[in-house]
């Protein structure tokens, strides 16, 4: 536990020099701003829109071969204020949901409250405020979670939190030289934050510490899989590849015609990716080959998404109308 605790004040001493921003940008890219009205609905049949046209012959409603479909099994209607990710975390077995927690649609501000909810996966709450803010521990806007080592990591605005992920206890709080971190995501040995005003992804390392890995403008959500890491763009619209090294540029799938403002991204075992569009209202799967992309279903501004692979489930947080739905992942 010594090294941890040397690791981390090695990082806070590492950004102190390398400095860090007092305030968050005044009109950053994200989640903000009017909440587009989106009908909420399950398509009856899955929609695969091909990068390619598609001929007229072609059976257009048909679901792509090896493709995904969702059954909504629930909605989640009282008790989470600005819902900004959920994470069903394999390790603790726990369903957490980041609550931003805002009256005044200000989701970047420093205001004292914030929250983090416990799920049960019938779409109940199991506690509603299992990590709550306090004045030795703010929370203000937290987004994107992970756990990794017993811990849960959470963004909030320009610092990286985390406390024991099975007691919410010992929190701990690393700032970091990025204006509005949003997401986070392991690949089981570092953790990566994206910065989206900032436009950045840190690679936060128990062993090498705080460094920046080439990034996508914008990058929104970040996921990693199989030793690959990848992250969606909320103001370029696509999908990127990263390179965990840092070296190489990210490489773009070539999707962005598709979206608006991405905010959320996970991959399933097949490779299928599956990503939410903020302003767009939907949730769409992307076929491991990167070249079809499926809406999953429509609903009102979907923010970081989660998927508990062993049961199946994916959840949506609905972040400006204080929601969130569960659907069965159903493979065609
Ligand atoms: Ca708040």
């Amino acid at each position: 536990m010594a090294a941890k605790q040397v690791f981390w004040v090695v990082l806070a001493i590492a950004i102190a020099i390398t400095g860090c921003k007092k305030k968050p940008a005044p009109t950053p890219p994200g989640p903000e701003g009017q909440a587009p009205t989106t009908p909420e609905s399950t398509p009856s049949q899955a929609e695969p829109t091909a990068v390619k046209p598609t001929t007229p012959e072609s059976p257009a409603a048909a679901p792509a071969v090896g493709g995904w479909s969702v059954e909504k099994i629930a909605t989640v209607e009282t008790g989470l204020v600005a819902p900004e990710s959920i994470l069903p975390d394999p390790t603790t077995g726990q369903i957490f949901v980041s609550n931003i927690d805002t009256q005044t649609q200000g989701y970047w501000e420093a205001d004292g409250r914030g929250f983090i909810s416990l799920l049960n996966p019938d779409g109940s709450i199991k506690t509603l405020r299992w990590l709550e803010s306090r004045p030795d521990a703010e929370l203000n806007a937290p987004k994107g979670m992970c756990v990794l080592n017993g811990k849960l990591y959470m963004a909030d605005i320009t610092t990286l939190k985390r406390c024991d992920a099975a007691t919410g206890q010992n929190p701990e709080h690393t700032k970091l030289s990025g204006r509005q971190l949003n997401d986070v995501a392991t690949d089981g040995s570092v953790v990566y934050v994206s910065d989206t005003a900032g436009n950045k992804l840190f690679k936060v390392s128990p062993s090498e510490g705080l460094s920046e890995v080439k990034s996508p403008p914008s990058p929104n959500g970040v996921t990693c899989w199989q030793g690959k890491v990848f992250a969606v763009s909320w103001g370029a619209h696509d999908i990127y590849e990263i390179d965990p090294t840092g070296q190489r540029d990210p490489v773009p799938f070539g999707l962005a015609e598709h979206f608006k403002t991405l905010d959320g991204i996970e991959v399933l075992d097949d490779g299928t990716f599956i990503v939410s569009d903020f302003e767009g209202g939907k949730v769409c799967a992307v076929s491991a080959d990167r070249k079809t992309v499926t809406t999953l279903a429509e609903l009102t501004t979907p923010a970081d998404i989660g998927v508990d692979r062993k049961a199946g489930l994916l959840f949506v947080p609905q972040l400006t109308v204080n929601k969130a739905v569960i659907y069965k992942l159903i493979k065609n």
